[in-house]
């Protein structure tokens, strides 16, 4: 019989009644950071996980895209799920084209498994530095899961503190395939965007020609969530970060909600308030167009893109 593991104490479960949001978000718009979780009867979670979430299944997924008015989605393995990438493989073959993955493989993965994760959708694989959520990631693995997955055509998504960029910055220099940073690599919002841990990065996406995800302005914020006071605009804070890389780097900045928003512990965006949050951050209908559709379907659909 399965049984349903408990949550992680203190667990936040995504927000369940997201309004509807104000911003229209321009048609072929892709959420490109977005996990699911389980559900675990069906797609149990890894003993090495560092947390239990709720369940978030594909449906649900699905209800949430078209409640926003996005179009398609990029699913990135969840750590939670370790290397068995099935529950997001589920998802992308079950989208009718409008999901591709981001999986987790081991250095010994097979090529018939690199071809089958292909052939379902996959076209990233992600490298996590954080030690909230993973044991470690042993550089020679990684460099070895790069050269494999180099002549597939598919890029590295790395996901690390602002402050340990300067200790990874040459190892990433050395991977022969794209990069892609998650969440603007956390910056610090209460240090200056002109400060040199921000500078450092913004010099490395220069240097890389990195894509940037300018997503999770709820997991950078430290002014948080809006009051309840009628006022919609949440994280400002975070806006002159976010600003900075759309102006720097706008043919290469991705957007995504990343629901279903694991390990927040402080409070649940609502993600009709998320999709309100893109016209202050991208401030023309062309960054709009670019970070919404035109740059993730480069990515991530090329035979698809205008
Ligand atoms: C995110 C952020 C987090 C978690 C994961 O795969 C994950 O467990 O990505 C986090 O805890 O910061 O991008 O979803």
């Amino acid at each position: 019989m399965t049984t349903t593991p408990s949550k992680t104490e203190g667990w936040l479960d995504w927000y369940a009644d997201p309004t509807r949001p104000q911003f229209r978000l321009p048609p072929g718009t892709v959420d490109a950071h977005c996990h699911v979780f389980g559900p675990a009867a069906q797609f149990p979670f890894a003993p090495e996980r560092k947390y239990t979430p709720c369940d978030a299944s594909k449906e649900q997924l699905f209800a949430l895209r078209d409640h926003l008015g996005v179009s398609r989605n990029v699913v990135v393995q969840a750590t939670c799920h370790g290397a068995d990438n099935s529950a997001m493989v589920d998802v992308l073959r079950s989208s009718a084209g409008r999901a591709r993955g981001v999986a987790t493989v081991r250095p010994d993965v097979t090529d018939e498994e690199l071809r089958e994760l292909h052939e379902a959708g996959v076209r990233g694989i992600r490298f996590n530095f954080l030690k909230r959520l993973v044991d470690g990631s042993p550089r020679d693995d990684l460099a070895t899961i790069a050269r494999r997955i180099a002549p597939l055509g598919w890029h590295v998504v790395v996901y690390f503190e602002a402050a340990e960029l300067e200790e990874l910055e040459g190892f990433f220099e050395t991977l022969p395939v794209p990069l892609v940073i998650d969440h603007m690599g956390r910056p610090d919002v209460t240090a200056p965007v002109t400060g040199p841990e921000f500078s450092r990065f913004l010099r490395f996406v220069d240097r890389t020609a990195a894509w940037v995800k300018v997503s999770c302005p709820e997991r950078l914020s430290v002014s948080g969530p809006p009051a309840l006071n009628g006022e919609r605009h949440a994280y400002l804070d975070v806006l002159p970060f976010s600003r900075r890389v759309v102006e720097e780097f706008g043919d290469h900045v991705l957007w995504g909600t990343d629901w279903p928003h694991p390990n927040l512990t402080d409070h649940m965006p609502d993600d009709g308030l998320l999709v309100d949050h893109v016209p202050l951050l991208a401030r023309t209908g062309q960054a709009q167009r670019l970070l919404l559709v035109e740059n993730p379907m480069r990515l991530y659909w090329p035979d698809e893109a205008v």
